[in-house]
């Protein structure tokens, strides 16, 4: 079946536009597979460059199994975090502007170097990583309830709409980067934990596991100064407005941020 993966890509940044969720891709085209749904998301990639918006941010999702299992999918995806989306640390999202919201608390890289697939591993992604810092990410499906299917979140940029870094860079050196201990707060109650490694063992083989999927899909290396989220290590948790987000990530600092 041939699809008009422009059309599609519209009509999932129109939803985000106009906050309002739309019905799976896959409910009106069963056949709609997951290489279908990275072409759409090539596609909105483009409209929001056209729009003027520059990607910031690779992405990693359902790279634990806390999140498969939220979710009842069953493997790794990626995606784009766009300028737009970055909200500093201590500052607020608006749930006005999004649909449904959630908050999921994961690790970034900086690369020092260009990654490159097919083959690498995490230990060579480690090596190539300048710094790694904690990041909340603000994941919001444009689809109704939240529901989807692979190729569907594919081509909704995996649901990617906010980010909130934290203020500190760390060398991955010093660190023991599957070791970090998360627990976020919702509000002053325990909403979430978890430890990195609960990343596919380790943070950096979510990293290296990017780069090879670029590669299988000829897109390339991944460049020297890319900051990379490797995917969040808790589930997610629903957010509201007036909602206070604090979360801790052992030894790396603090990171919270208000929903208005
Ligand atoms: C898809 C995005 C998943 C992650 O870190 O696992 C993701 C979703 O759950 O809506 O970003
Ligand atoms: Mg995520």
């Amino acid at each position: 079946m041939v699809f008009n993966y422009r059309a599609l890509a519209e009509y999932l940044v129109e939803a985000e536009e106009r906050k309002q969720p739309v019905s799976c891709i896959t409910d009106n085209y069963p056949n709609f597979n997951l290489s279908n749904g990275y072409a759409v998301q090539k596609e909105l990639v483009k409209i929001k460059e056209e729009l003027g918006y520059n990607i910031f941010a690779y992405k990693m999702g359902l790279t634990s199994q806390a999140k498969m299992k939220q979710m009842n999918v069953n493997e790794p995806i990626y995606g784009y975090v766009f300028d737009y989306m970055n909200v500093p640390n201590q500052g607020q999202i608006i749930k006005e502007e999004l649909i449904h919201p959630k908050v999921e608390a994961e690790i970034a890289f900086i690369l020092g170097e260009d990654i490159e697939g097919p083959g690498i591993t995490g230990e060579q992604v480690l090596k190539k990583t300048k710094s790694i810092l904690p990041v909340l990410e603000i994941i919001d499906s444009r689809y109704e309830n939240f529901k989807f299917t692979l190729p569907d979140v594919v081509a909704d940029n995996t649901s990617a709409s906010r980010v909130v870094f934290g203020d500190k860079l760390f060398n991955p050196h010093d660190f023991e980067v599957d070791a970090v201990e998360v627990k976020m707060k919702i509000n002053g109650d325990l909403a979430a934990d978890g430890v990195s490694s609960a990343v596919l063992g380790n943070p950096a083989v979510s990293a290296a596991m990017l780069a090879n999927m670029m590669a299988g899909s000829g897109k390339g290396k991944i460049r020297k100064g890319s900051i990379i989220l490797t995917g969040a290590i808790t589930e997610a948790v629903l957010l509201h407005k007036g909602d206070h987000i604090t979360a801790k990530f052992g030894g790396m600092g603090e990171i919270s941020f208000q929903v208005k």
